[in-house]
This record gives structure tokens, sequence and C-alpha cells, in this order.
């Protein structure tokens, strides 16, 4: 048949850390060919499906060749000859290869390339879009960017501790006009720091990383610059991602840079006045992955007024996220394609979060490739947020740009709201 799997080759390429990642394609009888490639992240959830690294010699011990051999020589025998529509059952092929609960014989990054490329490839034979593949008719609603406009934590040398501070264009009338806005506040801020003799170098996720007093001030600064580039705070909001299952152990938090032990409780109370004082409308990981009472605790302080979004907690994992829903934690889920590995598990994911009122933020990792698919997937769930870091560097406009062509194609159907 024209539809079937005809190989299934996989590579070593690199990611936007100089690391290699695993990149695959997938060619159909038909002769089309579709290629796709993993993103890899720093600060990692502990219950993450599992990233194969080679463990030795070259790159470190951080090459993929373990994991490209096992595309080669395990994903593409099972999949070479069936159909590339059975996105699910491929899937589950693959999974079935892995008897281990995270995946860590054949590793995430094997099999999410191969579960992407197949999906990229079974649009391109139905000469469609990928979103309207993967969402059908009614995906026409563009995200909005939840952009990392300074960078902390694990992603940059500074002394900040909340790895990300970003903006939210909610008030725009469309993703284009969205994006313009935030691109011109990344360069008022660029314009500020400047002006304050401070580093304009950026992090991995292409925001600005000086050294600064405080989180204070660094959400001052922003709001700075949003007023600088002619915006209020009613069109702009500020949403962060603390990462602190970083900081977490023994039952406290150890904040690394500035070398002060918090509580839940104290956590708790922080955030809360920060949400208090400035136009703060998400908190990615305020709490840690094992923090779960601490969470539920959050959530009831901060739940009706704050999007609190689970990453390390659920790791796009739908049995992580049933717990939090049994237990009241969080009201959002981040979704990382490659913390569960394949496309289904995180369509369920998604799936699961969006019947029990959750929210969805499409996720890219801080180490990235060029491969644009996030942006896809946010347009075909209907998501209405995506995370993919500054408007600079190349693996980060890529998405952009991507979701700029999609809203040109959907035109008069596109549709943008944050709520
Ligand atoms: C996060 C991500 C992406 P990493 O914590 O949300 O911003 O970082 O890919 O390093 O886990
Ligand atoms: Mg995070």
């Amino acid at each position: 048949m024209e539809y079937s799997i005809k190989s299934v080759k996989a590579r070593q390429v690199l990611d936007s850390r100089g690391f290699p990642t695993v990149e695959c394609d997938v060619t159909l009888e038909s002769g089309v060919t579709a290629t796709a490639s993993v993103p890899s992240g720093a600060s990692t959830g502990e219950y993450e499906a599992v990233e194969l690294r080679d463990g030795s010699a070259p790159f470190g011990g951080k090459g993929v060749m373990k994991a490209v051999s096992n595309v080669n020589t395990l994903i593409a025998p099972t999949l070479l000859g069936k159909s590339v529509f059975n996105q699910q059952g491929l899937d589950e092929l693959m999974m079935k290869l892995d008897d281990t609960e995270n995946k860590s014989k054949i590793g995430a990054n094997a099999m999410l390339s191969a579960s992407l490329a197949v999906a990229k490839a079974a649009a391109k034979q139905l000469r469609i879009p990928l979103y309207r593949y993967l969402g059908g008719i009614t995906s026409s609603r563009l995200p909005v960017p939840m952009m990392n406009i300074l960078n902390g934590g694990a992603h940059a040398s500074n002394n900040i501790d909340i790895q990300e501070f970003m903006i939210m264009p909610v008030g725009a009338t469309c993703f284009s006009e969205g994006l313009r806005q935030c691109c011109e506040i990344y360069q008022a801020l660029k314009d500020i720091l400047k002006s304050l003799g401070k580093s304009v170098a950026v992090g991995d996720e292409g925001g600005f990383a000086p050294d600064l007093e405080s989180d204070e001030q660094a959400i001052e600064l922003i709001l700075k610059a949003v007023k600088k580039a002619g915006y209020s705070q009613n069109d702009t909001k500020i949403a962060l991602d603390a990462a602190s299952s970083e900081w977490y152990g023994e039952g406290v938090y150890k904040l690394p840079k500035r070398g002060e032990i918090m509580s839940t409780d104290d956590l708790i109370k922080y955030f809360d006045r920060l949400c208090a004082t400035y136009p703060i409308v998400s908190v990615e990981d305020p709490l840690s992955e094992n923090d779960w009472q601490g969470w539920v605790k959050i959530t009831e302080t901060l739940g009706d007024r704050v999007q609190l979004v689970g990453d390390d907690l659920f790791v796009t994992n739908e049995k992580r996220l049933r717990q939090g829903i049994e237990m009241g934690a969080a009201n959002s889920i981040l979704i990382k394609v490659n913390q569960i590995g394949t496309l289904t598990e995180t369509f369920n994911a998604i799936d699961r979060a969006h019947c029990n009122g959750y929210t969805t933020v499409i996720s890219h990792r801080s180490g990235e490739t060029e491969d644009t698919t996030i942006a896809d997937i946010a347009v075909a769930v209907c998501s209405g947020q995506i995370k993919t870091g500054a408007p600079c560097r190349g693996e980060r406009t890529a998405k952009y740009n991507r979701l700029l062509r999609i809203e040109e194609e959907l035109a008069l159907n596109a549709k943008y709201y944050f709520k």
C-alpha cells in the first residue's frame, strides 16, 4: 500500500546546547518522507521517561548512538509494512518493545523520534498540515505565547533562582499581534538592561540572564519594559516557572543561588505575595515534584486566581496527572512530548487534563532542535498556550515562525484568546 511504512531510519544530530539528540526519517511506499527530532531538558523531572545516553567516550557520554541503534534495529522492523495512519497502534507496538515503566530499555528519545516522524509522514501523505491531521477540522485556535525573556535557575549562570520570567500578551487580538508585542517588550528590556550596565547575554532559551538583586527586581524590570514598549499590565501578564524541584531535599527548599532555606509554607506565602503584588497569571512548579501535600495547599490558596502548572510534578504522565486531579493538586499541566515518549501518551494526558478542567501549556525543552512539531500540537489540541522561549535563537523562533504560517493559512478562521 502507498501509505505503508517502507523504512525507518535514525541518526545522531545536535541540539541547541551542542549535545547529541535523535533524528528519525519515516519513509512510506508512496515515496513520502518525514523527519522529526527530539528535544532535551536540563531541569528534568525525576519521573520523566528515560532519555537514553551512551554514557561513555564521545560527547562526554552524552552520545545517543544506542538510542539511534534501537530505532534502526528494534523499532524499524516493528513498524515496517504497517499503515502510517494507525498512530495509536504504532505507538503501542513501540511501547511493547520496552517492558519498563520509564522506557529505559529502548529510550524515550528513540521512541519519540519515530512517533513524531510517523505523524508527520501521515499528514504529508494526506497533503494536509500536521495540526489539521492531529486535530481535525476544529483546530483553529492559536496559542498565547508564554515567552521566557529573563532566565535564571539551571538555564543561566546568573544569581537568580527562579528559572523563567515570562510574558503573556493576553490583550492582543491575534497571534501575530501578540508575538509582535512580545518582541517589542523583549527589545525594550534589552535597552533597559543595557542602560543599567547589565549583561544582555542570553540563557539557554534566549532570555536575558543578568545578575539581579531579587526576583522582584526581575519582575519590575519586565514591567518597565512592558510600559516602555507602549503596553499596559492589562495587555501583558507575567508567568513564572520556579522549577523548584531543583531546590528540594529532605523536606525543605534550599535556594542554591540565594543561599536561603525555605519551607513549603514559606514558599506558598512567597508566591501568594508575588501574585498579589504583580500581574502574575501563571506559576509553574512553585513546589517540588515530591511535595504533593504542598501542591494541594498552594492550589487551595491560589488556585482560584492563578494558573498553577505542574511540569516536573506531572511529567506529561497521565497516571501522575490523575493522582493530581484526585488530590486537587495544580490546575494546569505542562506538556512536553519527550517527558513521556510517544504522541499517543501525550494526547492522552492532554485529553485527561481538558476533561477535568485543567489547562494545558504545550512546551519546548531548554535543549531544542529546529523541529516545530509542538507548534502544530498546540493548534491541534486547542491548548491556547505555548511556552517556547524568547524571540531569539533559531530553535525558538522556528516554533513562532511556524505559528505565523499556520495563522496565515487559517486566515479568518484563526482564533486567539487566553480565557
Ligand atoms: C521547563 C523546561 C522548559 P527544561 O522547566 O519548563 O522551559 O526546562 O527543558 O530544562 O526542563
Ligand atoms: Mg518547567
